[in-house]
């Protein structure tokens, strides 16, 4: 996901005078304006980022030129990282306006994954009035690739239907880490598009480009090195543990408002748990007293949960334990360890093993979620679901 001309589109947003208009966002550089990004319509002058104020003065006279406001761009930014999360809790920013978001794990809530993006993007335009562009595809290089092709409000999908044919049209110089100087010694060696790259040899790129030239080997076939470490292996290293926690507003030792707490918690980690398609055995409560002693309880479970219900009961039977005549209670935290994930591609096991009414409420609230945002619905403190009624 890629937010289109986003500081000039932020700027248009909030001024309607610059609405449809040629809008130049500049920022001082040692004594010398730099062009941050320009409106589509400023781009149709040959605008771009980077360039200098001067430059962009000379090709557009016309234009617009505003003073860039960092502190706004960055509330936006994390506004709509936040707007991401909604959809997975995977989000990845790789800039103040760009995202890898990784929906494998949402798939089953959604229609398809095109579904996805289009509500991610109708949503980033109804809250922030801003447009982006996104594209799909089975890995971040393509996705990359796909986000930038229909720019801008793009949505853009790439399997393995069109992606031979996207690759074999792909300029060298539009692959994601392939920058001028790159692109100009791949032209030299007779490799103009990513499909010529496929046609050299791999030892031949490493010749000529060292350990970069493996990468590009891949990049040419729309694939990642299997075994490199790169953002994607960081991203998905695997959880320890899943933990919340919530510092109130006044100590307290009045159990109802401490058990509404409780329960908010387990619904966020419950459901943080579920979306990494992971069960947890073992089930921590943390408790900072008023006098800031901190207490901590754990409990190992006879199998694997994941369902608030289930992480509650045993959070209640840990809190139970406290004498909440004697303390006042100022913060709340809950962990889950002891995690086993569901491979990957048998995702959907996890939330079959148990076909009963808590996984299919679960799966329909969890459902509600992904659309409306994590905090819309709650499973309740006094909810007596079990797999009899
Ligand atoms: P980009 O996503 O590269 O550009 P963009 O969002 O303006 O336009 P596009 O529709 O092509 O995605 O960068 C995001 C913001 O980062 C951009 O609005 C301004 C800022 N930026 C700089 O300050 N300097 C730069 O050199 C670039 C490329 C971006
Ligand atoms: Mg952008």
């Amino acid at each position: 996901m890629d937010m289109d001309a986003f500081f000039a589109s932020i700027e248009q947003r909030d001024n309607p005078e610059l609405r449809g208009k040629p809008v130049i966002v500049g920022r001082e550089n040692s004594n010398r304006g730099i062009v941050t990004t320009a409106s589509y319509e400023a781009r149709k002058y040959g605008v771009h980022s980077a360039m200098s104020v001067f430059q962009a003065r000379k090709l557009c006279p016309q234009g617009l030129f505003v003073d860039g406001n960092y502190h706004k761009y960055s509330e936006a930014s994390k506004k709509i990282f936040k707007i991401c999360r909604t959809f997975t809790p995977k989000v990845y920013p790789i800039s103040i306006d760009e995202a890898y978001l990784d929906i494998t794990g949402s798939l089953p809530y959604f229609k398809s994954a095109k579904e996805i993006a289009l509500q991610l993007q109708q949503k980033i335009e109804k809250e922030m009035h801003l447009t982006c562009s996104i594209g799909v595809a089975p890995n971040k290089t393509l996705a990359k690739i796909a986000s930038e092709m229909d720019k801008p409000t793009g949505l853009t999908i790439i399997n393995s239907d069109n992606l031979d044919e996207i690759l074999n049209k792909l300029p060298v110089g539009d692959i994601p880490g392939i920058g001028q100087k790159t692109a100009k010694k791949l032209k030299n060696l007779g490799i103009f598009t990513a499909q010529d790259i496929t046609n050299k040899d791999e030892n031949l790129l490493v010749k000529h480009f060292g350990k970069f030239g493996k990468h590009l080997y891949y990049m040419g076939k729309g694939e990642e090195i299997p075994t490199s470490t790169t953002l994607r292996d960081r991203h998905n290293r695997k959880a320890k543990s899943i933990s919340n926690e919530i510092t109130l507003h006044h100590s307290s030792s009045d159990k109802t408002y401490l058990q509404q707490h409780l329960i908010k918690i387990t619904n966020k980690v419950c459901y943080r748990l579920r979306m990494k398609n992971a069960t947890a055995k073992k089930v921590s409560l943390k408790i900072k007293f008023s006098d800031l002693t901190i207490k901590t309880m754990d409990k190992t479970l006879p199998e694997h949960v994941c369902y608030e219900s289930d992480v509650y009961r045993e959070i209640m039977e840990l809190f139970n334990r406290i004498d909440l005549n004697k303390f006042k209670i100022r913060l709340l935290g809950i962990k889950l360890s002891s995690l086993e994930f569901a491979d990957e591609t048998k995702q959907l096991d996890l939330f079959s093993q148990k076909n009963n009414k808590v996984k299919r409420i679960s799966t329909a609230l969890d459902k509600i979620r992904n659309k409306y945002g994590r905090k819309i619905i709650n499973v309740g403190k006094n909810s007596k679901i079990t797999d009899d009624n």
